[in-house]
């Protein structure tokens, strides 16, 4: 989960999240040597007057200026189409298709397995601990029925919302997918490993947006099958 000394990306546990760490992290390394380059050259101007004509009238380095960021940005496109490209394959035949709906102030889920004629759906609520608790007190990341997703396929989210503006979001999915009512909103995921992912409503929703967690329990496949056999 995201920590308030983390100065990276949570850890991804899909493949797709995985692609746009590279794509991160590629332009931060990119970015950090073009902030040093540029410090460098800014300090040889503040401290050594005599070298300013010569970068007036240098045309190798205007050439270097030149030719150096074009290459930098072909890097940075490349990697980032490719990530783009890859993480919206929809060629690829899910193995399971989830329908998330948003409602103030839960979501809903509508599952179906591998294209067949079977659909489950059932709806997610935050687990109040207020009949244990003499507080009022709401486990923030409990819900009642957990999302089950199948380890090593590919998992197709459709997002849309019944009444105002929610986001089904996840952190280590990197996934945000806006929920507009009437409207079906994509995403793909491929889980690597068996595991519960923390997500939210990542859209100001209301007065209790804060009470709509989503958790991703990612089975093993056989586990998963056996879910949707006990579910039929
Ligand atoms: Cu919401």
């Amino acid at each position: 989960m995201l920590e308030w000394s983390q100065t990276s990306l949570p850890e991804p546990a899909s493949v797709q999240a995985f692609n746009l760490q590279i794509v991160y992290e590629g332009c931060l390394v990119v970015a950090v040597f073009i902030s040093f380059v540029v410090l460098f050259f800014m300090r040889m101007v503040v401290f050594n007057t005599a070298t300013c004509s010569v970068y007036l009238e240098c045309g190798r380095l205007e050439v270097f200026w030149s030719v150096l960021p074009f290459i930098f940005l072909v890097c940075i496109c490349s990697i980032s189409v490719f990530a783009l490209y890859v993480n919206d394959e929809t060629n690829e035949d899910p193995l399971v298709d989830v329908v998330v709906v948003g409602h103030q102030w839960y979501w809903s889920y509508q599952v179906g397995v591998d294209g067949g004629p079977e659909v489950f759906k059932w709806d997610s609520r935050i687990v109040s601990r207020s009949v244990d608790s003499p507080m009022d007190f709401q486990d923030y990341w409990t819900v009642d029925r957990p999302l089950p997703v199948p380890v090593g396929g590919v998992t197709r989210v459709l997002v849309t919302s019944e009444d105002v503006l929610h986001s089904w979001g996840a952190p280590r999915l990197h996934l945000k997918i806006d929920a507009i009512p009437g409207r079906l909103t994509r995403g793909l995921f491929e889980l690597k490993l068996p595991g519960v992912i923390k997500g939210m409503c990542v859209e100001l929703c209301g007065a209790y947006h804060s009470m709509m967690p989503t958790i991703i329990e990612g089975l093993g496949e056989a586990d998963f099958w056996q879910w949707a056999s006990r579910s039929s």
